[in-house]
């Protein structure tokens, strides 16, 4: 289903201006901390990813996992980090870590020669990032909503690169045509020597048949099939090294903008889907409306999203610290997004910017000031990827895991009629 678009290297983003509420990157890092604390700086980063003693775990362990898991963490982290280190741990380290470590004052005497000295458990950060540059990573990231709402148009506008299109072939002026089936593409992007491969699932609209029950269905099954696919390789006696990962990491919910109430339908879809997948609703088309309309629908939104039980990414109970819950309830308090696709780009102050032109001017998508896109895309890959693929990995794969293996009796291996009709 997926078609893999071989390797290219990007410029560097074209990222604006950090969001107030997004982590600032680390000077020599070319990826900013990816831990679920929206604030810069190790400081930021989840306790399960800053070194701690041997046999001693944060709370959301990841050391058991796929490759993929461990590793993101080194990425934002390790290559600052990392710095100044790995040669033989003399001055330079002790200057630049004396403060962290017991050890500082024996080792900068002894030269690192006496058995109290620095062990090295530090490294431990610098190694992850080595592998997560040698192996990359998967993002998966699904987009839902009713019909014509620009879920596709979101999806070429997320990564510029015309992901869509290019694997459909599309010529590049073409209308982007209404979405008939689930689709999977898959893109390698490469930045700073740190290779993801991101896959984007395109999902048709919803809510424009005359009968939208159940409609709800094919996203779900599809989602459960990606667990399920996981978990053959989990139990499988000879599995891979690395499990390749389709599971759904996040699904934008598209909210219209209609300055109303939600649909009915959509607090049925978030409500159904929340249990099984990261839900992160925006508001598209967000140039349909006025600041004030803006402000007062998304408010209007997270009050009935509340009154619907609705729980969506991130989710409060998951917040593992205090930090953390002062960073999310910050980022909470400014969702659902309110955004604008477009893949076109026009000249903006002898700058190229990606917009859509209208008689009054031109919306500059990734303008602040104009659209929430920035805060959207910077939330996604820049803060919180990597709490993203944990929550997915131990909370929602979990469940799916633990009742099917449940409904398997235990250990049994798992036959391939048995994929999906589970009723998750
Ligand atoms: N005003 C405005 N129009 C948009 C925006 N994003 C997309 N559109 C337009 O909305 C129409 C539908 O866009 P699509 O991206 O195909 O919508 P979709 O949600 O993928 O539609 P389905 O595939 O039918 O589910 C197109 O004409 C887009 O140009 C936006 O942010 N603002
Ligand atoms: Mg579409």
């Amino acid at each position: 289903m997926s078609d893999v678009v071989p390797p290219e290297v990007r410029p560097k983003p074209a990222v604006p201006a950090k969001p107030p509420n997004v982590g600032a990157p680390s000077p020599s890092s070319p990826f900013p901390p990816q831990g679920p604390g929206v604030g810069g700086g190790v400081s930021a980063l989840p306790p399960s990813s800053i070194p701690v003693p041997i046999g001693v775990q944060g709370p959301r362990d990841v050391s058991s996992h796929s490759v993929s898991h461990g590793v993101g963490h080194g990425v934002g982290h390790g290559v600052g980090h990392g710095v100044g280190h790995g040669t033989g741990h003399s001055g330079a380290h002790t200057a630049a870590h004396n403060g962290g470590h017991a050890h500082g004052g024996s080792h900068s005497t002894s030269g690192g020669s006496t058995l109290l000295g620095y062990i090295g458990i530090d490294t431990i950060i610098e190694q992850m990032r080595k592998k997560t540059m040698k192996t990359g990573f998967d993002f998966n990231i699904m987009v839902v909503g009713h019909s014509g709402l620009g879920k596709s148009t979101l999806v070429n506008t997320l990564f510029k690169s015309q992901v869509s299109r290019k694997s459909a072939g599309w010529a590049r002026d073409d209308k982007i045509p209404k979405t008939v089936d689930i689709k999977a593409v898959s893109h390698v992007l490469e930045e700073g020597g740190v290779k993801m491969k991101l896959t984007i699932v395109d999902t048709p609209g919803f809510g424009d048949q005359i009968n939208n029950d159940n409609c709800w269905e094919p996203i779900s099954k599809y989602i459960n099939e990606q667990y399920e696919k996981f978990l053959k390789e989990e139990v499988n006696i000879t599995r891979k090294k690395r499990i390749p990962d389709t599971r759904v990491h996040c699904c934008l919910y598209f909210i219209s903008p209609t300055g109303h109430a939600l649909r009915q339908l959509d607090v049925e879809f978030m409500k159904r889907l929340s249990h099984s997948v990261n839900i992160i609703p925006v508001i598209s088309k967000a140039d349909t409306m006025t600041i004030e309309e803006r402000q007062e629908f998304k408010q209007r939104v997270r009050k009935e999203l509340e009154m619907g039980g609705i729980e969506f990414y991130p989710q409060k109970e998951f917040d593992e610290d205090m930090e953390d819950k002062s960073d999310n309830d910050k980022i909470r308090e400014t969702m659902p997004f309110a955004v604008v696709g477009s893949d076109k780009e026009y000249q903006v102050n002898g700058k190229r910017v990606l917009g859509r032109k209208t008689a009054w001017g031109i919306v500059e998508v990734e303008n602040p000031n104009h659209c929430e896109f920035a805060q959207l895309r910077d939330f996604l890959i820049r803060s919180h990827l990597q709490d993203l693929k944990e929550v997915t990995h131990n909370i929602h794969y979990e469940t799916y895991r633990a009742k099917r293996l449940n409904e398997n009796g235990g250990l049994h291996p798992i036959t391939s009629n048995d994929t999906q009709e589970s009723n998750l």
